[in-house]
């Protein structure tokens, strides 16, 4: 493994994410950006315009969120493929996966998404003690706190971290979090990842994590992807 990597994966293990900078080329993201673009609006039927809602606080309600579980269930890969088929062997994604999740890992869920406003604090999926699974996130907008990039709270992937900070996944929004007597956007720890066309983010999805602004139309492709995990016996 590079020196680089070992940091990367070092950094990955004890903060929950890695950020890479400028992973992709203005041009790469230009092609990706054009084709996320026609992709989505083939996907709403032609329509112009996303259908995008929020709630009452500004995150999102209703946003447009493109995969292979959601009906159609048309694998939001399969609306460009010579452009999107190709994120997944490309060997900086690849690479980084490997070396987190070893040779046997799984890519499961692709998708795209348009966001109608900022997502409240929360953490994704979570694989059982000693396990994770993961997503490589490529926003297509620079994205400052005030657009909503994406927010972490570092080491919230630890359990008894997490576990403090709350467990409640129903709604997909921690409650006790909301209770800590501060704004959402006054957590203590809130790290921002600031976000250029081109970098991408890789994330543990048990980690904490929200972007806080009302501000509507952000674009994302998810790269998602787990250990293959033994069945529990
Ligand atoms: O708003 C964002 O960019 C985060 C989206 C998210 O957390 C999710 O879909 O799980």
């Amino acid at each position: 493994m590079s020196q680089v990597m070992e940091e990367w994966v070092t950094h990955f293990r004890t903060f929950g994410f890695l950020l890479c900078k400028q992973m992709f080329s203005g041009e790469e993201m230009e092609a990706l950006s054009d084709a996320f673009d026609a992709a989505m609006k083939t996907a709403r039927g032609d329509a112009p315009e996303p259908d995008l809602r929020q709630d009452d606080r500004g995150y999102s309600a209703i946003r447009q969120q493109v995969n292979n579980t959601i009906p159609p269930f048309i694998p939001f890969f399969d609306y460009a493929p010579d452009v999107f088929y190709p994120l997944l062997d490309d060997e900086r994604i690849v690479s980084v996966f490997r070396n987190l999740m070893g040779d046997d890992f799984r890519i499961t869920v692709t998708e795209g998404l348009i966001h109608a406003g900022g997502s409240g604090w929360h953490h994704d999926n979570v694989a059982r003690e000693g396990y994770f699974t993961m997503r490589a996130a490529i926003y297509l907008d620079p994205l400052g706190p005030e657009d909503g990039c994406l927010s972490v709270i570092p080491g919230s992937h630890f359990t008894q971290f997490r576990d403090a900070l709350g467990t409640d996944t129903d709604q997909r929004s921690i409650k006790s979090i909301e209770m800590l007597g501060t704004p959402a956007e006054a957590v203590p720890g809130k790290y921002d990842l600031v976000n250029e066309p081109g970098d991408v983010l890789f994330m543990n999805h048990k980690l904490f994590h929200s972007a806080l602004s009302s501000k509507s139309g952000r674009r994302t492709i998810h790269i998602n992807a787990t250990q293959n995990i033994p069945p529990e016996s």
